[in-house]
């Protein structure tokens, strides 16, 4: 009878610690999951203000200069998929107001423009090349309209809405709704050549707005300096903080009572807030150029740059969004495509071989079987190591079996059970002594850690703590290819 009961408590703390950890705070949804697995997409500028050589156009464009001699969508995709991009986001109206495909909204269109005789839909032609390269597809309409008449006006937000329905309806399933901060000022306005102010807590009626997207695109991460879905990194340099975390309570800006796009407390977005009322985590927009649009006379980022903001995006929880600028041509010029095809290289270079791939993992503690080290290096994203619920700090000791020389340390937490972890601290084995080489905060999605010297090491030690059971999804240590 004792043994009986001995085996029933038996199996009572096995099936127990084979139950996954219970989540911890704000969780991603499902599109934030989608849109976390992606790490790198593009931002494409591409309007008559291309052909004017300025950033922001100010609306009064003759719809004729915008006249491509060979607008080509397919290299444009082609190469921003060889630089490791996974999506492309259209700015299909930027602040001049000149829409990209034949919208029933305004007659300021592609239209009335010389490209394929006025039948042209350019939102069209790039959602069907990224389509067809496997990148997914999303949209950015700007809602200041420097050539509207009526912006300023309640009627303006009629049309703006009327475009989104147009553009979520039309243009398939998309990732990303994108939205900017700028918010009035002069314009063209109809021939007005007036500054107008709009009230930016109100004018956009957000809340209403934002539910068109919902309901048409429940799959699109809709992106502003306060989320709903994914945040502004606070900056257009491509970085967010060391510390970040993929949760933030948004805050109003300095004497406001409300946070709204253009108008928060957006100093808190590159590291966000640990414990943050909503899952909410970065996305670092930043052009491969100095300008959104392109310029004769600039240059693209180089390859080692561009290398620098991934670790300093996708490497703390964050994801890259790369400004693509096509030329008059409409196409990306040579020097972008061989510094995008130079830069996709770099990457999967550098992270094709885990050099842990067949190290000895030891844990401090191991939640059962399901929850083994082994799943630190699955390459998937899905399975993780974890602790039991009580055990909220934990060691792995990973025996690398010989001396490994690497200068990139890569931890992934298991986010669908939240941002779990406080703190880390990381120690090589180095000539005959542990030596602590790192301490860190924030993981979440990925956290890579590079130095600028590379280590040689035969175990490493990992410390992990959190305010409850830990989670890690994956473990790796690379060396920068060159
Ligand atoms: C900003 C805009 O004002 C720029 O022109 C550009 O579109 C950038 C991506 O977002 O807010
Ligand atoms: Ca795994």
């Amino acid at each position: 009878m004792k043994q009986f009961f001995l085996f029933l408590s038996f199996i009572a703390i096995n099936t127990f610690a084979q139950n996954p950890p219970k989540p911890y705070g704000e969780l991603p949804s499902k599109r934030q999951l989608a849109w976390h697995e992606i790490e790198m997409y593009g931002l494409v500028h591409f309007t008559p203000t291309t052909f004017e050589n300025k950033e922001w156009g100010y609306g009064d464009a003759d719809p004729k200069t915008f006249n491509p001699t060979n607008f080509n969508a397919d290299q444009i995709v082609k190469a921003a998929k060889a630089g490791g991009l996974k999506g492309i986001v259209l700015v299909a109206k930027h602040h001049d107001g000149f829409a990209l495909w034949p919208t029933k909204t305004t007659d300021y269109s592609i239209t009335k423009s010389p490209f394929r005789n006025g039948k042209g839909d350019l939102v069209k032609e790039m959602e069907m090349a990224a389509r067809k390269n496997g990148l997914k597809f999303g949209l950015y309409c700007s809602p200041w309209d420097r050539n509207n008449s009526k912006y300023g006006t309640a009627e303006y937000l009629k049309i703006y809405q009327a475009q989104l329905k147009e553009l979520y309806s039309n243009y398939g399933e998309l990732f990303m709704s994108w939205h900017d901060g700028a918010n009035g000022g002069d314009g063209y306005y109809g021939g007005a050549k007036e500054k107008r102010s709009i009230d930016n807590t109100t004018y956009y009626d957000w809340t209403n707005t934002w539910k068109i997207t919902r309901n048409l695109q429940p799959m699109a991460n809709i992106f502003s300096d306060i989320g709903w879905d994914v945040r502004w990194a606070g900056n257009e340099d491509g970085s967010v903080n060391e510390t970040s975390w993929a949760t933030i309570t948004p805050e109003p800006a300095k004497g406001m009572s409300v946070a709204v796009p253009g108008q928060s407390n957006y100093e808190i977005n590159p590291s966000g807030t640990r414990n943050g009322k909503f899952w909410m985590p970065a996305e670092c927009d930043v052009p491969l150029r100095q300008g959104w649009f392109f310029h004769p006379n600039e240059k693209p980022k180089s390859v080692a740059k561009l290398f620098d903001l991934y670790l300093k995006s996708v490497g703390r929880g964050a994801n890259l969004d790369l400004g693509l600028a096509p030329d008059t041509r409409g196409q990306l010029h040579e020097d972008d495509v061989a510094n995008l095809k130079a830069f996709g290289e770099l990457v999967s270079n550098t992270f094709t071989n885990n050099l842990a791939q067949n190290a000895q993992f030891k844990a401090s503690n191991t939640r059962g079987k399901n929850y083994a080290t082994t799943a630190l290096t699955d390459k998937n994203n899905g399975t993780y190591w974890a602790t039991a619920d009580d055990v909220h700090e934990a060691q792995l000791t990973i025996d690398l079996k010989k001396s490994t020389t690497f200068d990139i340390i890569s931890l992934q937490e298991f986010i669908p059970l939240g941002q779990r972890i406080d703190s880390f601290m990381i120690e090589v084995f180095e000539n005959n002594q542990w030596k602590k080489v790192y301490t860190g905060t924030s993981i979440g999605s990925k956290r890579l850690i590079k130095f600028d010297t590379p280590i040689t090491a035969n175990s490493i030690k990992v410390m992990l703590k959190a305010p409850v059971a830990i989670t890690l999804s994956e473990f790796g240590l690379y060396k920068q290819a060159n």
